[in-house]
């Protein structure tokens, strides 16, 4: 079993689908072990993305992860990391394959709908950056 943290981003949030993602994660075999909504300050997304800081669209980016709340996850099943990465589909929704969510509900290659750790080294960093031992179940 593996553990990777997501977020239902705040596009997806705002249009009321975060139980349309909420199902797909579940349909797809994973086990929810931790969620809550929360609203993240600029300083907390810039935190979050520090491994971005260098990037174009670092300062967009935190601005649109704190306009309003998000709910974060932490997720279980085998290989949760590649299989929750393969169903979040591709960074730019117009890239992603039929039936990700980034294809179905992106809206464009900043507002994807959807965050997913991209290692273990990262999954290790992101999930206690949001969660506590005893939030996870
Ligand atoms: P990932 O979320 O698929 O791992 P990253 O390259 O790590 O993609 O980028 C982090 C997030 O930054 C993306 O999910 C997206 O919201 C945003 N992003 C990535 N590339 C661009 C871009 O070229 N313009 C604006 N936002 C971007």
């Amino acid at each position: 079993m593996e553990r990777t943290f997501a977020i239902i981003k705040p596009d997806a949030v705002e249009r009321k689908i975060t139980g349309k993602v909420l199902a797909k994660i579940e349909e797809a075999g994973f086990s929810i072990v931790g969620m809550k909504k929360i609203h993240l300050s600029k300083a907390q997304a810039e935190g979050f993305y520090y491994v971005h800081k260098e990037r174009p669209f670092f300062n967009d980016l935190c601005a649109f992860m704190s306009r309003s709340p998000v709910v974060v996850l932490v997720l279980e099943r085998e290989n949760a990391i590649a299989k929750w990465r393969e169903v979040m589909g591709a960074t730019n929704p117009a890239n992603a394959e039929p039936g990700t969510i980034r294809k179905e509900f992106g809206v464009s290659i900043e507002e994807n709908s959807a965050h997913g750790s991209d290692a273990p080294e990262t999954a290790a960093f992101e999930i206690p950056y949001f969660f506590s031992q005893l939030e996870l179940v």
